[in-house]
């Protein structure tokens, strides 16, 4: 045999569909997570589902995000997630536990295993040889709900690694290396699965970093195998009993191969404003930094607070510099501050954040009015941190220690020795964070008066005609289409309010228009929806009347998104014809039948173009039901 890893575990959760590239595929998944910004919609459309417990082998609901509380709205918000995690047999992370990513590679993830997240970093868990893959709120309910996760298969791309790191270049340089070459959309429709010698130098976090930043291309997700390392991860988490050896066969085919000889690579960063905007950090020596941010599910594990604890120890931040610390987890906290390593941390002048994404979308610290800002985080997108003037890097934990302590971009490897990072045998482990639910559940589930009920949708006309209410470019992301930040993201259970914002750094009389012209037609360049897993990023603009998105390509989730909640997605046949097409123009097109190729009159300029429906039957069938939800919602009726 000649398989691939991805494919071994693929077969074994193949539920519908063949495992050939390009294919339909339906999974069973083993394993969902919610975290609260996706999750609160995610159980509303559960609930609609009608289906009383959940039937996967785990499913975990967390609160990681917002949890800024700076009113009613968010805590309302963590008070359903947690009656309705109570209510359906869900496990509940409570606020402060720490990133949902981190928290489940520690105490939950498992060689072998499927898992679907309603956040785009769900392939963290790649890092413990587990297929997992960020979708939709909606496509993580009806799992929940045990329907199979539908796909494309992917291809699967094999990232070799041979060599080992040397002092200061960190898993985070790895990531941004395959980046750098990739770029944001290289890894659509792809797993990146590595192998090679290289593999066994680096631990379970640090190949979790790699996964983690893996959906910065685009990727389905990104897998390692499962071995010695960790088996030693497991036990040191009280697990290893749930070990189990995975690895590709010798002779396994890659539809591509691309290698990486960890030896070579150098401190590398990500300049403003995309993941794939990759430098070698020595390029950009000597740039003054005002603020460093060290956490998010990238770069929060023990292993990475454990150096930049050492880096600091016995240093002081430099004045110019803001330096925040937010760990993946309490138990991460909980191990620095057992060891004395927090104490480094709080010393050297660090700024100790709650345990969660904080900055990373825009809770709290907000740099200041065109500010330097040096981030372990995973995207670095216009706007993001809240301040849309900042210029905002990703780099190594090293890279941003280094930062802080010069008060420029400086390359990690000045400040002197690297050291040594041992991993405790045992970690100090304490999961009374978790609610466990019991069974049955006699509360009742609260709803404050920011939880609006899902809006209902109709089944796709077969004429569409309208307005082309706004025209982009390439990559544009669902941080442009509905932004971060707590004001806006305590608005994820009311979908009239948050629709509000759709576009609104972009263009900020959108919605406004959207609503007056009755609705219309996006029109996009590459890769349109890259980035989070959001739904909101199409089911606000489903409320404001967005008919379809006519776009060169879409990002994977947010195409998913798009026709789980009935707005047709079309791709230019010819991408030419891009140009013809302006703001402002009206549009028409018949979708009868929602055949593939299909013709947009542009009635002003008199043209007309092609575009493609490209879509499988059974996606169509969902646009034809009025959206996911209700296709679900008859089939559980039927049964
Ligand atoms: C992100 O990193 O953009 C988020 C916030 O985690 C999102 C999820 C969300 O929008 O709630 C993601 O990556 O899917
Ligand atoms: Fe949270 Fe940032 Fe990770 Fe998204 S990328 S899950 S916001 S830490």
């Amino acid at each position: 045999m000649s398989t691939t890893l991805a494919e071994k575990i693929i077969t074994h959760h193949l539920a519908e569909g063949k495992m050939e590239p390009g294919e339909q595929i339906g999974l069973k998944i083993d394993h969902t997570l919610t975290q609260d910004s996706t999750g609160t919609l995610a159980y509303l459309e559960f609930e609609a589902m009608g289906v009383p417990r959940v039937k996967t082998k785990l499913s975990l609901s967390f609160v990681d995000h917002n949890m800024l509380q700076n009113d009613f709205r968010n805590a309302d918000d963590h008070r359903y997630l947690q009656d309705v995690a109570a209510k359906y047999g869900v496990v509940f992370s409570r606020p402060g536990n720490g990133i949902c990513h981190q928290i489940h590679l520690e105490r939950f993830a498992r060689p072998g295993y499927t898992l679907l997240g309603s956040d785009s970093h769900t392939p963290t868990a790649g890092g413990m040889g587990m297929i997992a893959i960020g979708a939709g709120g909606l496509d993580v309910a009806a799992a929940m709900a045990g329907e199979p996760f539908y796909l494309e298969m992917p291809s699967i791309m094999g990232v070799k690694l041979t060599g080992a790191l040397s002092p200061f270049a960190s898993a985070k340089d790895v990531i941004l290396e395959v980046l750098r070459r990739l770029s944001v959309k290289g890894g659509v429709n792809k797993i990146l699965e590595y192998f090679g010698s290289g593999v066994k130098t680096l631990s379970v976090p640090e190949r979790a970093t790699i996964t983690n930043m893996g959906t910065e291309t685009g990727a389905t997700t990104s897998i390692f195998p499962s071995d010695e390392v960790t088996k030693t991860f497991l036990r040191s988490q009280g697990r290893a009993d749930q070990w189990l050896p995975l690895t590709a066969d010798d002779d396994a085919k890659y539809s591509e191969v691309i290698e990486v000889d960890l030896g070579k690579v150098e401190p590398l960063i990500a300049l403003p404003h995309s993941p794939d905007n990759v430098k070698a950090v020595s390029d950009v020596e000597g740039t003054p930094v005002d603020q460093v941010c060290i956490g998010s599910c990238t770069n929060s594990s023990l292993r990475d607070l454990k150096t930049v604890a050492a880096l600091l120890k016995g240093k002081k931040v430099s004045e110019k510099v803001s330096l925040t610390i937010s760990s993946g987890s309490r138990q991460v906290l909980e191990n620095l501050a057992a060891s004395g390593e927090l104490v480094d941390i709080i010393r050297a002048g660090a700024r100790i954040l709650e345990n969660g994404c904080g900055p990373c979308i825009g809770i709290g610290q907000a740099p200041q009015t065109d500010a330097v800002s040096i981030r372990t985080f995973n995207r670095n997108f216009k706007g993001r941190s809240g301040t849309q003037s900042a210029q905002v890097y990703l780099a190594s934990p090293e890279t941003a220690v280094a930062a802080a302590l010069y008060g420029e971009i400086t390359d990690p490897r000045k400040i002197g020795e690297y050291p040594k990072i041992t991993l405790p045998e045992k970690v100090i482990v304490e999961d009374s964070m978790f609610i466990f639910p019991e069974q049955p559940f006699t509360g009742e589930v609260r709803r404050g008066p920011n939880i609006k009920p899902l809006p209902k949708f109709t089944p796709v006309p077969e004429r569409l005609a309208g307005e082309v209410l706004l025209k982009t470019g390439d990559n544009v992301s669902t941080d442009d289409i509905l932004p971060g930040g707590s004001e806006v993201m305590s608005l994820r259970s009311n979908i009239p309010e948050i629709s509000k914002h759709v576009f609104r750094y972009v263009d900020s009389s959108f919605a406004d228009r959207a609503l007056a012209k009755g609705g219309g037609f996006i029109v996009g360049g590459e890769n349109y929806g890259q980035g989070s897993s959001r739904e909101h990023a199409a089911l606000a603009p489903k409320y404001l009347g967005v008919k379809a998105v006519i776009a060169k390509s879409f990002a994977r989730i947010h195409l998913a998104n798009l026709v789980n909640f009935g707005i047709v997605p079309l791709t230019f046949v010819d991408k030419q014809d891009y140009a013809a097409v302006a703001q402002g123009d009206m549009l028409e097109l018949d979708v009868k039948g929602l055949q593939r190729n299909l013709c947009v009159k542009n009635a002003a300029k008199g043209v007309a173009f092609r575009v493609a429906l490209d879509l499988s039957d059974r996606e169509k069938d969902l646009l034809k039901a009025g959206g996911k939800l209700a296709a679900i919602k008859a089939k559980h009726a039927e049964n």
